[in-house]
């Protein structure tokens, strides 16, 4: 078997959950040829990648799959690249807001995903639930610990990527898009067993 390292965060922006750590939650143990690791990050920027990247350092995970909540969005999207940009709209879980920052000083402008994006959305989209690729990830946490994991990974066999969920049905408002639980836990089974 191999192994998985897939992380979903804690709730953020006022809300009182995030569908994305719900979903992997919910996920089977094994997908596939894959045994998963569930972890939890905090949206909370630099600290998010650390535990990731200590957890993965003990683990020793073949891939890291990153999942997060992208309210407004309509369906599931894997994300394509991350790039060295901190650029908050709103304070992260500890009041962070940083503006006009790099998520590694120094480090090169972006890193693409190195898992087969194209496979995950030809796998959802066969199974009949709503994807997209995405071609930002955004500039707040997720991005942050996109870059940073594809950074720490960048030439080993190690590979990584990240995938943004939609809101569940009872957190959207004023008509925003949603995807029921049990579809987002079933496009992200599709989209493992694409890896
Ligand atoms: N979504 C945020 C951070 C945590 C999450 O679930 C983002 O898109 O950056």
């Amino acid at each position: 078997m191999k192994k998985l390292l897939i992380t979903g965060f804690d709730p953020f922006g006022g809300e009182s959950l995030n569908p994305s750590w719900e979903a992997v939650k919910l996920l089977e143990d094994r997908i596939g040829e894959y045994t998963l690791t569930k972890l939890q990050l905090p949206t909370v920027f630099g600290k998010a990648a650390s535990l990731l990247l200590q957890t993965a350092q003990a683990l020793g995970p073949d891939v890291i799959l990153s999942i997060g909540q992208a309210g407004g969005r309509k369906g599931i999207t894997p994300e394509v690249i991350g790039i060295n940009l901190r650029e908050a709209r709103i304070a992260d879980n500890e009041g962070n807001q940083p503006e006009n920052l790099p998520v590694v000083s120094g480090g090169p402008a972006a890193y693409f995903a190195t898992v087969p994006v194209r496979e995950m959305i030809a796998a959802m989209t066969a199974g009949g639930v709503p994807c997209s690729l995405s071609t930002t990830a955004g500039t707040f946490v997720c991005n942050d610990v996109l870059y940073s994991v594809l950074h720490h990974f960048e030439g080993t066999e190690t590979r990584a990527g990240f995938i943004h969920v939609p809101f569940l049905p009872e957190q959207a408002r004023d008509n925003a898009p949603s995807l029921p639980l049990a579809e987002i836990v079933r496009g992200l089974t599709l989209a493992v067993s694409a890896l």
